[in-house]
């Protein structure tokens, strides 16, 4: 399958909802009128684009509609992607070849942190990178034996402390590891619980300071993972954690689950933090790089 295929496959929920709603207005007249533009943003608003969002490109496209007189079908769904694609910036993370490169997997309870870090071990793995991960979610038993499961699956190795130890010290541990080994990437997997919110961004800024004393030259990626299912809250998680943490990428899972997809829009949109990676199934190949041009073209309809 086509990395372009991928995403269809992928979003297909979300574009079925986009591509009905939009082609049900605009198939008589082939002209998108007053009304339709209203239609259109409760159905950029309902896929979880946000309200800012919805609302800017929809107030765009009627001032090109203005200056252009074109409100064709074709004219306004081009001008909607390139609005859009506006207001969306991406990244490509990348793995270092001369250092370490670390990359600190961060985010609430159950939105794929582990799951990314075995996809991330996984494809490094297949280009032939000597990787590791580090289970710095110490809070449960299942957390570690999960991290471990994958590290079978993967055949990657894994460091990990008994359940409760500080997470801070198996993030020492691991960069020792590294180094001994060689190791291109580290993964460090972290807990997501936020019984009380204070102590997670305590704990996560301790690991952090772990990382900065034992490798203060590795590459460092702050991954923020967001469920896509969650709608807009996504944006919320993501400001508390970029306050706390300094996040340097997103990654977007279970684009695949419902017709909310349009929530990348709506997080790039609200933090200006950059897409990198888009979770599109459970399996440890159901992971992309995050294109903004890919993704749009496989949520608005084919012209
Ligand atoms: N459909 C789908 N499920 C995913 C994706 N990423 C993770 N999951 C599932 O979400 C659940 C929680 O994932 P996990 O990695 O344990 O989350 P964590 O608590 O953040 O570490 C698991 O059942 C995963 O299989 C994705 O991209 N698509
Ligand atoms: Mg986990």
């Amino acid at each position: 399958m086509s990395l372009f295929e991928t995403f269809r496959k992928g979003l297909t929920k979300t574009r079925d909802f986009m591509t009905a709603g939009i082609n049900r207005m605009a198939a008589g007249l082939g002209i998108f009128d007053d009304d339709m533009l209203d239609e259109l943003e409760m159905i950029l608003i309902q896929a979880d684009c946000g309200m800012t969002a919805s609302t800017e490109a929809i107030e765009a496209i009627r001032e090109h509609i203005r200056q252009t007189g074109d409100a064709s079908r074709q004219g306004v769904l081009d001008f909607l992607r390139l609005t859009l694609a506006g207001m969306m910036t991406e990244k490509q993370l990348k793995i270092e070849s001369d250092r370490l490169t670390i990359y600190l997997m961060v985010g609430v309870n159950g939105t794929g942190k582990t799951t990314t870090a075995a996809k991330l071990a996984q494809r490094a793995k297949n280009q032939g990178f000597r990787v590791m991960m580090a289970a710095a979610d110490t809070f449960r038993a299942a957390a570690i034996e999960q991290l471990k499961a994958w590290g079978e699956r993967t055949q990657t190795a894994v460091i990990a402390h008994a359940t409760g130890a500080d997470p801070a010290a198996v993030v020492f541990d691991a960069i020792q590891s590294a180094r001994a080994r060689q190791t291109d990437l580290l993964l460090i997997d972290t807990a997501g619980r936020l019984h009380t919110k204070r102590n997670l961004m305590d704990e996560l800024a301790k690991i952090r300071r772990v990382i900065d004393r034992e490798a203060s030259d590795a590459l460092v990626e702050t991954i923020l993972v967001l469920d896509a299912t969650t709608g807009q809250n996504a944006i919320v998680q993501a400001r508390a954690f970029h306050e706390a943490i300094e996040v340097t990428g997103l990654a977007i899972t279970k684009l695949d689950g419902n017709a909310k997809g349009g929530v990348a829009i709506a997080v790039s949109r609200e933090t200006g933090l950059p897409l990198c990676l888009a979770g599109l199934g459970e399996d440890a190949q159901d992971l992309q790089d995050f294109s903004r041009s890919m993704f749009l073209d496989a949520l608005l309809p084919d012209l």
